[in-house]
C-alpha cells in the first residue's frame, strides 16, 4: 500500500516508519492514524522485519492530534472513526518498537511514543501533554503512561499544567532509556533496534511481553507469567542453540523456532 503522510522503509531486519507531515509538526490525522496502523500491520505480518523504529524529524516527533482536524468532532465521530484502535494495535504488536524522538512529543505525540516499547531521545527532545489548554484532557493513554513513568506528582503536575519537560529530565524520571545529540538520534535508534533484531525472535517476544504485563498484572500473576514463558522457551531449538553456542564459545545461530 502506496502511504501518503509516513514514509515506510525496511533495512533488513528493521521496520522504519516516518511521521511524514512536517509543516504542522507531524500532527497525528485520521489519514495518518490509518496509514500508520495499516503499516503497523504490514511490519508485524512480515517474517523478516524484527524490529520496528517510529520517528519524526528533528524539530517534532509530533506535536500531538491535528487541532484543526479536531476542533469540529462530535463524541460519535471519534467514537465511529475510531482512533484509539491504532494504539490498541501498537499495544499488540509481537515485535519491539523503538520511538526515536527528537523535538516536539506532545499530546497524541507523546501517547505514542509511550505506547512503544523503548524511547530514545535527542537533547532537543520536549515531552508534555498540553490538552488541558484545549479544554481537554489526554484521551490515548497519557493519563495512564505518564504517571506510571514519571511518578504520580510529576505527571500531574505536567497534565494539570500543561507544561513540558525537556530530555535530561525525561531520562532521569526515567520515561526514556537514553538521551543523544539530534544528530545521531535516529541512527542510535536504529543500531539499537539491530541489536535486538539480532537475538532470538522467539526469547525477544516473550522479554517484550513479560515486561509490558508488569503494567498489567499483580506481582504473583506477574512472576507466574514470566515463569511459564520461560519454561516455554526450553521447547525451542533457539534455547538449545544458545546454551551449546556459549559452551562451545562461538556465537549462537538463531532459527526463530
Ligand atoms: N495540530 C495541528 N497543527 C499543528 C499542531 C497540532 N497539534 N501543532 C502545530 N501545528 C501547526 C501550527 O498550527 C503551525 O501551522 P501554520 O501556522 O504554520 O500553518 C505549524 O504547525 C508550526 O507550529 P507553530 O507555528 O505553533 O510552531 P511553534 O514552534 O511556535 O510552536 C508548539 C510549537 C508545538 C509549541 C505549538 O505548535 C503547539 O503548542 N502545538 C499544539 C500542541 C498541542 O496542543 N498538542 C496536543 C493536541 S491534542 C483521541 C486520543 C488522543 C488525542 C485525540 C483523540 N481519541 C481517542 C479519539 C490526542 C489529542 C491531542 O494530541
Amino acid at each position: 500500500m502506496a502511504f501518503e503522510h509516513i514514509l515506510v522503509t525496511i533495512e533488513e531486519a528493521l521496520g522504519l516508519i516516518q511521521l511524514n507531515r512536517p509543516k504542522v509538526l507531524n500532527a497525528l490525522n485520521r489519514a495518518v492514524m490509518t496509514e500508520l496502523g495499516q503499516a503497523l500491520a504490514d511490519l508485524e505480518a512480515n517474517d523478516a522485519v524484527r524490529c520496528i523504529v517510529i520517528y519524526g524529524n528533528a524539530r517534532a516527533f509530533s506535536a500531538g492530534a491535528d487541532i484543526a482536524e479536531m476542533q469540529a468532532a462530535t463524541p460519535v465521530d471519534m467514537l465511529r472513526q475510531n482512533w484509539i484502535a491504532q494504539w490498541e494495535r501498537l499495544r499488540q504488536l509481537t515485535k519491539p518498537t523503538i520511538a526515536a524522538v527528537s523535538g516536539y512529543c506532545l499530546g497524541g505525540g507523546c501517547e505514542l511514543a509511550m505506547a512503544c516499547d523503548i524511547i530514545i531521545a535527542s537533547e532537543s527532545a520536549q515531552f508534555g501533554q498540553p490538552e488541558i489548554n484545549l479544554g481537554v484532557i489526554p484521551g490515548a493513554g497519557g493519563t495512564q503512561r505518564l504517571p506510571r513513568a514519571l511518578g504520580k506528582s510529576r505527571a500531574m503536575e505536567l497534565i494539570l499544567t500543561g507544561k513540558f519537560i525537556g530530555a535530561q529530565e525525561a531520562l532521569a524520571r526515567g520515561l526514556v532509556s537514553r538521551v543523544v545529540p539530534v544528530e545521531v538520534y535516529l541512527e542510535e535508534a536504529k543500531s539499537l533496534a539491530r541489536e535486538i533484531a539480532a537475538k532470538a525472535p522467539v526469547a525477544v517476544q516473550f522479554a517484550k511481553e513479560c515486561v509490558n504485563k508488569v503494567f498489567e498484572l499483580p506481582l504473583g500473576e506477574g512472576l507466574e507469567y514470566e515463569r511459564r514463558h520461560f519454561y516455554f522457551l526450553f521447547s525451542t531449538e533457539d534455547q538449545r542453540e544458545g546454551m551449546r553456542a556459549f559452551l562451545a564459545k562461538r556465537p549462537a545461530e538463531w532459527k526463530g523456532r
